[in-house]
C-alpha cells in the first residue's frame, strides 16, 4: 500500500500534536530500546530536549514489561517519549502526555479502543504503519523520532545521520541494497548536512576497520568462491592483485588507494554469478565527520558499535558515542574488556571452588552473590562447553538477583534436537515453585524464590528424566 498525500497529512497532524506535548512539558522521560536503532533514537530525542532546555532523563529497556510499563504510567515527568518501543503496548499505557515514536506493529486493541472510547489515555502514536509505510524497511524507530525532532525544530537536521545509523542497524538497507521509502527522505537531509555520503560499493561488513583480507574472508552474503572462509585464498588473491601490506597488516577496504580498490572490486565481482553480483553491490553510507579507522565512519560499523553497547548493558555509552563524545568509543571497548574479564573471573570462580554438582539427569552450580546475574547465563554456557561438566547433560547456573534466585540453563544443541524442550521444563518448574521463567529451547532463564532451589531442581530432574529416552 503506497503512502498517499492523506497519509502524510495525517502524519503531520500527529507530529504537530506530539510537538505540542513535548513543548508543553517541563520534564520528559525518554524510554528507548537498547539496540542500535533505539540508542540512535534516544540520542536524537535527548539532543532535541537538550537544545530546548527541557529537563529530561533517558532509560534504556530490552523490552517493555508489566513492570516498566507500570513505572512509565506512574512516572512523575510531565511527558514520556517512548522511542523504538511501545507501539505493541499502546493499550497498556495509562497516563497523559505520552508520545510514542516507533515502527513496530501497533497494538490492535488500541485502535479499537481509540474509536470507541475517547477518554482512556492520551497517546500520540507516530508509526510508519499508520501512514501506509512498511515499518520493516521504509523507516525505523530513530527515523520516526527524527521527524518529530525536526518538527520541534527545523535546525535538527544535523541529527538525520543518526536516523540513518538506526535504519542500517535494523537492516532496513537490506531490503533493496540501499535505503528506500521514507528513509530516503531522511537520507537527503543527512546528505545535505554533509553528515552522510552515499557510496556505491561492495556491501560487505567492515569497510572501515577490517583488514581487507578478513573483509573478503568473512563475506557470506554472498559467498565469494575461493575467498569466503578461505584465509589463504584471500592472501593469495590480494597478493596476485599487487595489494601490499602496510607494516605487516593489510589495509582496510577504505584504506586501499581508490584505483587499487577498483581493481580488487572488479576481481571480486568476476568471481560472482549474476544474482550474487546483485546481492554484493549496492549503497553503503559513509559518515565523513568521523575519523578513518574509528569504527564509526561507516554507518553499518557505527550501528554495530551501538549494538555491542546494548548487548553488554552499556547503552548509555552508546548514547555518548552518538552524541559525539570522542572518548566514548574507547570507553565502550574498555567496558567490553571488563565484561570479558568479569566472565573469565566468574568462570574461574566456578572452577576453583568446585561448584559443579551432579545429579542423575542434570548438573548445576550455585554462585550465590559471587557472579552477577547479568552474566550467569553466559557463564553457564561456558561451563557447559568446558571440561567441568558432561556436555550432554543440561546445565543450570544459579546466582542471587534482586528479585530472587536467577537460574540460567544451557543445553547442548543435540539434546534440543532430540526433542528435549527445556524451556517448557524451566517454565513449568519455575511456576510450580512460585517463580517465573522463559526462553527458547537451548537457552533460558527463570527467577525463583531462593528457598525453593532444592524443590525446583527436584521438579526439573523429574521432568527431564521423563523426557529423555
Ligand atoms: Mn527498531
Amino acid at each position: 500500500m503506497p503512502t498517499t498525500s492523506g497519509d502524510l497529512k495525517r502524519m503531520e497532524e500527529d507530529l504537530r500534536e506530539a510537538a505540542e506535548i513535548i513543548n508543553g512539558a517541563d520534564s520528559v522521560l525518554i524510554v528507548s530500546h537498547i539496540d542500535a536503532d533505539g540508542i540512535s533514537a534516544a540520542a536524537i530525542a535527548d539532543t532535541t530536549l537538550d537544545r530546548m532546555g527541557i529537563e529530561h532523563s533517558v532509560r534504556f529497556e530490552t523490552k517493555l514489561t508489566a513492570q516498566n510499563i507500570g513505572e512509565i504510567n506512574s512516572s512523575e515527568e510531565d511527558a514520556v517519549w517512548v522511542c523504538d518501543l511501545g507501539s505493541g503496548y499502546l493499550s497498556e499505557f495509562r497516563r497523559g502526555g505520552m508520545v510514542v515514536t516507533d515502527h513496530h506493529v501497533p497494538d490492535p486493541r488500541w485502535r479499537r479502543r481509540q474509536t470507541t472510547l475517547e477518554d482512556f489515555n492520551q497517546i500520540v502514536h507516530i508509526n510508519p504503519h499508520c501512514y501506509g509505510m512498511d515499518g520493516s524497511y521504509e523507516t525505523c524507530g530513530a527515523g520516526m523520532t527524527y521527524v518529530l525532532s525536526k518538527t520541534l525544530d527545523d535546525g535538527n537536521t544535523d541529527l538525520a545521520f543518526l536516523a540513518i545509523v538506526g535504519a542500517v542497524g535494523d537492516f532496513q538497507d537490506s531490503h533493496s541494497n540501499g535505503l528506500v521509502g521514507f528513509n530516503r527522505e531522511i537520507l537527503k537531509d543527512a546528505v545535505i548536512m554533509g553528515d552522510v555520503e552515499i557510496v556505491e560499493d561492495l556491501r560487505m561488513f567492515g569497510r572501515d576497520t577490517r583488514p581487507v583480507n578478513t573483509f573478503l574472508q568473512y563475506s557470506t552474503e554472498p559467498r565469494i568462491p575461493g575467498l569466503s572462509e578461505n584465509p589463504y585464498g584471500c592472501e593469495k588473491f590480494l597478493d596476485s592483485l599487487g595489494v601490499r601490506k602496510d607494516d605487516g597488516r593489510w589495509p582496510s577496504w577504505n584504506g586501499l588507494e581508490p584505483g587499487e580498490r577498483d581493481v580488487v572490486r572488479e576481481a571480486v565481482l568476476d568471481r560472482l554469478s549474476e544474482s550474487d553480483l546483485e546481492a554484493a553491490l549496492g549503497e553503503v553510507y559513509t559518515l565523513p565527520r568521523f575519523p578513518v579507522g574509528s569504527g564509526l565512519r561507516d554507518a553499518k560499523e557505527f550501528a554495530t558499535a551501538l549494538n555491542s553497547c546494548g548487548r553488554y548493558d552499556d547503552a548509555g555509552t552508546g548514547l555518548r558515542i552518538c552524541k559525539g563524545d570522542a572518548d566514548a568509543k574507547e570507553l565502550a571497548e574498555n567496558n567490553r574488556a571488563n565484561h570479558r574479564r568479569n566472565i573469565s573471573t566468574a568462570m574461574g570462580f566456578v572452577r576453583d571452588n568446585h561448584l559443579i554438582r551432579e545429579r542423575r539427569f542434570i548438573q548445576y552450580f550455585d554462585a550465590g552473590p559471587n557472579i552477577k546475574e547479568t552474566v550467569v547465563g553466559i557463564v553457564t554456557g561456558m561451563v557447559l562447553n568446558s571440561d567441568l561438566v558432561h556436555r550432554r547433560i543440561p546445565t543450570f547456573g544459579f546466582a542471587e538477583a534482586e528479585d530472587g534466585l536467577k537460574v540460567s540453563r544451557r543445553t547442548d544443541k543435540a539434546m534440543a534436537d532430540r526433542g528435549l524442550d527445556l524451556s517448557v521444563v524451566m517454565n513449568t518448574a519455575a511456576n510450580l515453585v512460585g517463580g517465573y521463567g522463559g526462553g527458547h529451547s537451548v537457552a533460558a532463564g527463570a527467577t525463583i524464590p531462593p528457598e525453593k532451589k532444592k524443590e525446583f531442581l527436584d521438579i526439573v530432574e523429574d521432568l527431564v528424566s521423563s523426557m529423555v529416552d
